[in-house]
């Protein structure tokens, strides 16, 4: 596995600070920041590479006024893939997008624009989606000729559930403002959709590391898990977190009464 330094990346961007908060950019504004096989190619190695660099939380981002306009529909059309070059092709779409939503690190998604067909299953993969008032989400495959192909047949239903999924695929029907936010689609709607990641982000990161490194794994395993071993799983992974040392600390301070409540502002 190459580290992260290690990457030649170029249609992406990585940072880190000091607190530990990363942000991957999709740096490809002049496309809309379409997938290209490159981009995918990218996104695997730096979410492959990001748990060993100490990061405590995520943000990605985009270069430009979009978020993302999905598939690379010029290098798609030019590259006249055959049905099992193309299959293989989504395998590396679903390899990056799982090592997003599976990885164990919080992932916030900093959404403008259009965050349409393949940008709307890369958003749909991260953990936290915040969209400003440019933001709008669709499924154009119906109108493309096109089905999905990144995973967004799973995860689009879970965040809206089958009947929306459908009805944008087929009508071409777009979600913005306040419905896009009351169907699910993101949790946060700001004028700034960058700074509040980034707040939400340090936030995620004053929790312990394993601590969010079961809720952004083990929540999604156990998705796909019987409801009943689901809960065995449950119990398993509460075990080793609520057990762990870096929790004693913050248990005495509440038993001392100085930690803080937890009541609304
Ligand atoms: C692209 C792409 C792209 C832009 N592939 N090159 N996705 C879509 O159907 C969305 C297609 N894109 C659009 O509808 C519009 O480009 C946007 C609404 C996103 C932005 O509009 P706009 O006016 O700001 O930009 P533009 O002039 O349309 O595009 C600027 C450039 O980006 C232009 O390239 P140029 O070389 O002529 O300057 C566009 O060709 C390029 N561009 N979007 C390639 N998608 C695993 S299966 C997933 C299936 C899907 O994702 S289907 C959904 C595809």
């Amino acid at each position: 596995m190459l580290g992260i330094s290690e990457l030649r990346l170029t249609n992406l961007l990585f940072d880190m600070d000091e607190d530990g908060i990363a942000t991957v950019t999709l740096n490809r504004p002049t496309k809309r920041n379409a997938l290209n096989a490159q981009t995918i190619e990218e996104l695997i190695g730096v979410f492959t590479a990001l748990p060993s660099t100490g990061a405590r939380a995520v943000v990605l981002k985009a270069s430009g006024p979009h978020f993302c306009a999905g598939l690379d529909l010029v290098e798609h059309g030019r590259e006249e893939r055959s049905p099992a070059e193309f299959m293989r092709i989504c395998l590396r779409w679903h390899e990056a997008f799982n090592k997003i939503e599976y990885a164990g690190l919080p992932v916030i998604a900093a959404l403008k624009g259009a965050v349409v067909g393949g940008g709307l299953e890369l958003a749909s993969s991260v953990h936290i989606r915040v969209m400003d008032e440019t933001t709008y989400f669709g499924l154009p495959e119906g109108q493309r000729g096109l089905f999905t192909g990144g995973g967004a047949t799973i995860r689009v239903p879970a965040l809206i559930g089958k009947a929306r999924m459908v009805d944008m695929m087929l009508t071409g029907r777009l979600y913005s403002g306040d419905e896009a936010v009351n169907v699910g689609l993101a949790q946060y709607r700001v004028a700034d959709s960058e700074a509040k990641a980034y707040e939400l982000a340090r936030t995620a990161a004053q929790n312990t590391p394993l601590s969010n490194f079961a809720v952004c794994s083990a929540i999604s395993h156990m998705q796909n898990m019987s409801g009943f071993d689901a809960a065995y799983a449950e119990a398993m992974v509460a075990g080793i977190v609520n057990t762990q040392e870096a929790a004693k600390g913050r248990l005495s301070s509440f038993a001392r009464g100085t930690a803080n409540k937890i009541k609304p502002d």
